[in-house]
């Protein structure tokens, strides 16, 4: 996941690194040593950290100025839009990291690279957002929480529910599934072959009936079982086809979702993000789920989805059975990206 990205960063970091440890006078500087604290990059093909920039130990104050940093600067920006993140993303990622790179530092026992990797870590945060913990959601809300899932066809909506279904079956809540697609072909009977899997029961009418009728009765059941959780698929449609959306829209005054869920995959990168910006504005999201991270190199996607349309993201798809799916979680996604401890 990400990797294509997480080398681009590493050299992007290499850079910074180099840029920052020129200023700081090696005659001057009171003690070198390799630090413990940072691991050589384990990724081939670059060369490590310890021969390119010497972990110079400041004890002493580091200023750095702008144009120290500017070159760098420039270069991991080229690299965050190569890797698909949208410009007002980066532009904010790199705004945060010179604010942290640029000035005084003086902080006993640091080296540069903590130094660097602290700032393109806390910048990366600024952008993820919170994510979104449906656990916490659903406990605290009333019964049944009522899920509607949307956007455009083949990024994995349908799959999706069935590792939601799963997912929240195993945390203890009772679900339902509700069969709102009922415009494609052979809709009804894929979703229904993943409810008997994971042992979830599935509401469904006939091909070609209206997706509000199926989805209140899924509701009417949840309400009437005593079910935690409504999880409705629908028909895949873009926000620019009328009669689609305004189905849309009459299957949100029917079912009353609780939140409405976008579902992209990542491996569209920007189109992801614009998609999903245009949905927001035109029919509202409370969260996204990204599908297919696990084929997605570029990363640009996830890094960008929730700054841009300002919905945090719920999960990651990771692959193509029911366990394949995480909530999604910034600091891990940092973690994954950059690695260290700073
Ligand atoms: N590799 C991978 N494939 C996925 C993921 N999620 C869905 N898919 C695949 O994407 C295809 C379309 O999924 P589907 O759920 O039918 O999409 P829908 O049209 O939006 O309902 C299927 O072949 C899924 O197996 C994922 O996270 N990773
Ligand atoms: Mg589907």
């Amino acid at each position: 996941m990400f990797g294509g990205l997480k080398k681009r960063l590493l050299a992007a970091r290499n850079r910074l690194d180099t840029s920052i440890g020129a200023v700081v006078e090696p005659s001057t500087a009171p003690v070198e040593t390799t630090s413990p604290e940072v691991p050589a990059p384990e990724t081939p093909g670059f060369p490590s950290l310890v021969d390119k920039v010497k972990i110079l130990i400041i004890d002493r104050e580091l200023v750095v100025s702008d144009k120290d940093v500017s070159e760098a600067l420039s270069a991991l920006e080229m690299t965050l839009l190569e890797s698909d993140v949208a410009l007002p993303t980066s532009d904010a990622i790199i705004a945060h990291v010179r604010t942290s790179l640029v000035g005084k530092h003086r902080k006993i026992g640091e080296s540069v690279d903590t130094l660097v990797v602290r700032a393109l870590k806390n910048a990366l945060l600024t952008v993820l957002g919170n994510g979104f913990d449906l656990t916490e959601y659903i406990k605290t809300h009333e019964h049944p929480v009522k899920i509607l899932f949307t956007g455009v066809n083949g990024t994995g909506k349908t799959t999706t529910i069935a590792k939601v279904g799963s997912y929240l079956k195993k945390q203890g809540f009772s679900v339902v599934i509700g069969a709102g697609d009922t415009f494609r072909a052979g809709a009804i009977e894929q979703i229904d072959v993943h409810a008997q899997r994971i042992g979830i029961k599935i509401i469904q009418h006939q091909s070609g009936a209206d997706p509000s009728a199926v989805l209140f009765d899924t509701v009417q059941y949840a309400i009437s079982h005593k079910i935690d959780v409504v999880l409705a698929d629908t028909a895949g449609r873009f926000h620019t086809k009328a009669n689609l959306m305004s189905q849309l829209e009459k299957i949100k005054r029917v079912m009353k979702p609780d939140l409405v869920i976008y579902v992209d995959e990542a491996v569209a990168g920007n189109d992801a993000v614009i998609r999903a910006a245009e949905f927001e504005r035109t029919i509202g999201a409370d969260a996204v789920v990204l599908t297919k991270a696990d084929m997605d190199s570029r990363g640009g996607a996830a890094i960008s989805i929730a700054h841009t349309i300002n919905k945090p993201l719920m999960f990651l798809g990771t692959g193509q059975s029911y366990d394949d799916i995480i909530p999604f979680s910034p600091a891990q996604v940092v973690e994954e990206l950059l690695g260290g401890d700073a």
